[in-house]
């Protein structure tokens, strides 16, 4: 039995994967064992579409690919999980899922967060929980699902979606507070319970959120073992680690920055970009401009604005295959860097680019709104959302720097959107900062140095496990070569602030 191989499951909103690492002096071997697709459904109630992530093929996703990362080894060293943010599941009196957990690109929080702002107004509670407004937040989530009877009285639990795993593997329940840290219910300084928060849901909107909470815990806290079950194979018996369970909590972790003066961009469907500081910042200005304080590893806390990122360009690709055209995204790429650049720029964080849909409509719609013309054809399509998802990075990556006071040297991209060379060109461009592209699974990575650490294969601080992450992965540096007057002027353009 080989017992020093660790098993990273990572659900990602593009896919899932089962990801094993090993260390050998100082350096970690990964090895991708399993990918699933992650695809969301849309089903039919009355008066409309609720839409669903199908948690249950991402469960028997995850355990193929614990019973493949298992059986050459005999056994696992330990196994962490991570997933997007703030959705849940609920359970009843006996532990059993209440239905699906519903999407945060469902509609169901559409003005949902002036209602409660109307018990709790949004200074107080960014006071508190430090959050970026966003519609999807659980505290948003739970107050639009007041009125559903799964909620009171039948739910008895809830569990974030790392978490829900977590508890079907070994039948405990917690909530990991990275992950915890994103719903709104959480006090950003005091790591705990923000009250205030659970008692608006409590009082004016009747739910009976203290009922549904289980104990929060740090990452590298170990949560159990894993039963045995012919589904997990060889795993059982392992222990679960909650890891940063936040995928980009995890991420941050294998950001492989040598020094503590950097920014990053957790770049997949969505893009996390901001700086790791040791307190967070719940300032008016950093509340005007929308910035949040999640929780990281180690006691840290991550300032960083969400971007809408890659989804766009994702859901342009799916929109042009049910037109009938697949279109291949190296290709276009290669197309898009050459036209010109900033000829169409949007802002990507408009609401409008938040739900499923036809992306390249919406976007011609924005630029006729905003006297711009519209891009022509794949190629100019998919260059003005890259221009914009790097102008976007400008913006996030300067702000983050002026509200928190820290020295930005260089910007860390990390994630699939790393593999991206016009869009790592071009964030290189317009911060006007060296950009170190790579791990492309970073969230795996720090999913793994985290549950690596807990159960002493490895010792250290975070930068200690960042500087295994640089002797491990290759990394690919571009420097500012143009001049990034022209993103000025487009940032200006966008947001005359
Ligand atoms: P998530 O974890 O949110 O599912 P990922 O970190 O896996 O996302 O990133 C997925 C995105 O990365 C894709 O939408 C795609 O735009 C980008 N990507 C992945 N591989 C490549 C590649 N070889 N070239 C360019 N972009 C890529
Ligand atoms: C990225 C992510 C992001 C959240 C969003 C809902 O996958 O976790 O940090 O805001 O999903």
């Amino acid at each position: 039995r080989d017992a020093a191989v660790h098993a990273a499951i990572d659900l990602g909103a593009s896919s899932g994967r089962v990801i094993t690492g090993h260390l050998l002096d100082g350096v970690l071997r990964t090895e991708e064992v399993a990918r699933f697709a992650n695809t969301p459904v849309a089903v039919p109630r009355r008066g409309g579409d609720t839409l669903y992530w199908d948690v249950l093929s991402l469960y028997r996703g995850a355990l193929e690919g614990l019973r493949a990362a298992a059986a050459p080894h005999g056994g696992l060293a330990s196994v962490g999980i991570d997933s997007w943010a703030v959705d849940y599941g609920l359970l009843d009196a006996d532990g059993a899922l209440l239905g699906n957990p519903v999407h945060y690109r469902d509609a169901r929080t559409t003005g949902v967060p002036e209602k409660v702002f109307e018990h709790l107004p949004a200074d107080r509670m960014y006071a508190v929980n430090g959050l970026q407004v966003q519609q999807f937040n659980t505290v948003f989530q739970l107050a639009a699902a007041a009125d559903d009877p799964r909620l009171a009285p039948l739910a008895r639990g809830a569990l974030l979606v790392p978490d829900l795993l977590g508890y079907w593997l070994t039948g405990e329940r917690v909530w990991e507070l990275t992950n915890a840290s994103t719903t709104g219910l959480v006090d950003a300084r005091t790591r705990d319970w923000a009250q205030e928060c659970l008692e608006v849901l409590e009082g004016p909107f009747g739910v009976p959120v203290r009922g549904l909470l289980s104990r929060l815990v740090e990452p590298g806290a170990v949560v159990g073992r894993l039963e045995a079950r012919e589904s997990v194979g060889a795993a059982a018996g392992a222990p679960l680690v909650a890891v940063g369970s936040h995928d980009t909590a995890s991420a941050v972790v294998a950001v492989p920055a040598a020094t503590p003066n950097f920014a990053y961009v957790s770049s997949g469907t969505w893009s996390l970009v901001g700086v790791e500081l040791d307190a967070p910042v719940r300032t008016e200005e950093s509340r005007a401009a929308n910035f949040t304080n999640e929780l990281g590893v180690d006691g840290t806390v991550r300032y960083l604005r969400n971007v809408m990122g890659l989804w766009v360009l994702q859901e342009s690709l799916r929109t042009w295959r049910e037109q009938g055209r697949d279109v291949d995204l190296a290709d276009l790429l290669e197309r898009a860097a050459r036209v010109p650049a900033l000829a169409c720029v949007v802002d990507v964080d408009d609401p409008r680019f938040l739900p499923p849909g036809d992306m390249p409509a919406r976007i011609a719609a924005y630029a006729a709104e905003t006297g711009q013309r519209p891009p022509e054809g794949e190629a100019e399509l998919a260059r003005c959302v890259i221009d914009s998802l790097a102008l976007a990075y400008r913006r996030a990556v300067h702000q983050a720097a002026e509200l928190s006071g820290k020295d930005v040297e260089a910007v860390h991209v990390v994630g699939g959107g790393s593999r991206n060379t016009l869009l790592c060109r071009l964030t290189a461009e317009a911060t006007g900062l060296p950009v170190v592209a790579g791990p492309a699974e970073g969230t795996a990575v720090g999913n793994l140095l985290v549950q690596a650490r807990a159960v002493g294969a490895v010792e250290g601080e975070l930068s200690d496990l960042r500087r295994i992450v640089a002797d491990s992965f290759e990394t690919r540096t571009y420097r500012p070569e143009a001049a990034s007057a022209p993103w000025e002027r487009a940032q200006r353009f966008l947001w005359p602030e």
